[in-house]
């Protein structure tokens, strides 16, 4: 049983008269063709052809974008139909669980003020799921952002999330996922995640008016034990073309499930301006990029000299007792055509400071009220995650914080591999890394927490701002390698007024 929890009780509704419609209407929204059902899986890919030498073998093609849902008039409405269905990754093919029949479903665009009118329908199987709007500061309660709600085989459910003018919520990069514990690592795996944007990132940094806007949605699967092949919206190898010069807005985000990524492009810095949608004070130059699983970057590129970049993650030691996976190329850049003739483009992007107020320089500026620590362990055979020496229960608030005060958390872990840490409704700031001051710029939701080493455990110390009064209510926090959040490596806070 998953909902025990007699909150935000959701399963009674669209009841048992819409059961027998186990198989709802499939239209594909995005792109991306399904391999008819009588195909079968190919066979052994992973014998065949692994990692790197894998991936160049796809054909290269030009990196698509997302289909878009937009609001109207204030409100957002969308249909996001959940179905098991097989799934083509080049020459790849695999059962997957998509929403709308496609591997990369819609992209959500709404404005600050608006009200997300989601219905989403439950057509898998066997599996109840529901729908997380991961990073937005918007209400846990009732048909809102309520990871309490289970929508079994057979049902639907009506979204309804009002996205607040004066709290928390700007512009930025979000995405959604299911989070019905138990079956979340199976259904992100499968395909179920897309991307949320807040539109605006133009009035926090004019200079992106005009910009080509570009998303990178990485997704994973496992082939076998020992590869893991990485997809760029829904593509493997693709590539996207600039011109030298050229200055695009490029939104990179790691909406798979389990894997963090480490990567980057040989020979072609980015600027970043936003983690996780919320901005930094100005465009700050990065060569390496670490997104964990739910990590989002928004970045500028400056189209360098002609001539093909590859985009490849960078091997690291995420387990004590796992060897680091060889090198993937998961994109090309390919910057061609007449360069752009401005004088020195870099100097003018990294000077360009952010418009208006932050949230970040509020949580900066406030005297913590009290701290928390969370201590990340597992059992030897790895089916038990716990916080505190306890696996997740529906049933029970680990933490109840009061409304206005701003908290800092130290996360211990004492495994020998990286875990996240990530809490939903509020953004955070982190503070120290293994004892070791942190001099961020900006705000995230989500953060990897290092392993436990010879020296200690692995440590992490964030800042958390409970200030927006949309999130009173019950809602989570958790690891975000979501196998092991499935397994228990997930709390509940409740925040009172
Ligand atoms: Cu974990």
């Amino acid at each position: 049983m998953v909902n025990r929890s007699g909150v935000g009780e959701a399963d009674a509704l669209r009841s048992s008269s819409r059961r027998h419609n186990r198989r709802f209407v499939l239209k594909a929204m995005a792109g991306l063709p399904l391999a008819a059902p009588a195909l079968s899986i190919a066979p052994a890919a992973s014998a065949v052809l692994l990692g790197t030498e894998w991936a160049r073998a796809q054909t290269a093609e030009e990196l698509i974008q997302p289909a878009e849902i937009r609001s109207d008039n204030g409100v957002l409405r969308a249909t996001l139909t959940a179905t098991a269905d097989r799934v083509k990754l080049g020459d790849f093919a695999f059962p997957g669980l998509v929403y709308n029949g496609a591997y990369l479903p819609p992209l959500l665009r709404v404005r600050v003020g608006d009200t997300m009118a989601i219905t989403f329908r439950n057509g898998l199987p066997d599996d109840p799921s529901n729908l997380h709007y991961h990073g937005m500061a918007v209400s846990p309660l009732g048909n809102s952002d309520n990871v309490f709600i289970h929508v079994h085989p057979g049902q639907e459910f009506d979204y309804n999330i009002h996205i607040p003018v004066r709290d928390r919520q700007g512009p930025g990069l979000f995405w959604y996922h299911p989070h019905a514990h138990g079956f979340v690592a199976k259904q992100i795996l499968g395909g179920m995640s897309g991307g949320i944007v807040v539109e605006g990132s133009e009035q926090l940094f004019p200079i992106l008016g005009g910009l080509p806007e570009r998303f990178f949605f990485f997704k994973h699967v496992e082939l076998g034990e020992e590869s893991e092949i990485i997809s760029v919206n829904g593509q493997l190898n693709p590539h996207v073309r600039i011109q030298p010069g050229e200055l695009q807005f490029w939104r990179i985000a790691n909406i798979g499930a389990t894997l963090f990524i480490k990567f980057r492009i040989e020979g072609m810095p980015l600027y970043v301006l936003a983690t996780d949608g919320h901005p930094l004070s100005r465009p700050r130059k990065l060569t390496e990029f670490f997104l964990g699983p739910g990590e989002r970057i928004d970045v500028i590129a400056i189209g360098p000299q002609s001539g093909e970049y590859a985009m490849t993650t960078i091997p690291f030691q995420n387990s004590a007792g796992r060897k680091p996976s060889p090198p993937q190329r998961i994109a090309g850049v390919i910057s061609a055509g007449a360069p752009t003739a401005t004088a020195d483009i870099e100097a003018a992007v990294l000077r360009h400071d952010v418009q208006g107020r932050r949230w970040f320089d509020e949580v900066r500026s406030t005297p913590v009220a009290r701290g928390r620590t969370l201590v990340y362990s597992r059992s030897p055979d790895r089916q038990h995650f716990m916080i505190n020496g306890r696996m997740m229960d529906e049933n029970r608030v680990d933490q109840t914080v009061k409304l206005g005060d701003t908290e800092e958390w130290t996360i211990i872990n004492n495994d020998q591999q990286y875990h996240s840490f990530h809490i939903h409704q509020t953004a955070f700031m982190v503070t120290e890394l293994n004892g070791i001051r942190q001099n961020e710029d900006s705000l995230r939701d989500t953060f990897s927490v290092p392993p436990a080493t010879d020296a200690g455990p692995g440590m992490l110390k964030v800042v958390i701002p409970f200030t927006d009064p949309v999130i009173v209510g019950r809602f989570v926090y958790h690891c975000h390698a979501v196998d092991h959040e499935d397994k228990g490596m997930m709390g509940i806070i409740e925040v009172v007024a």
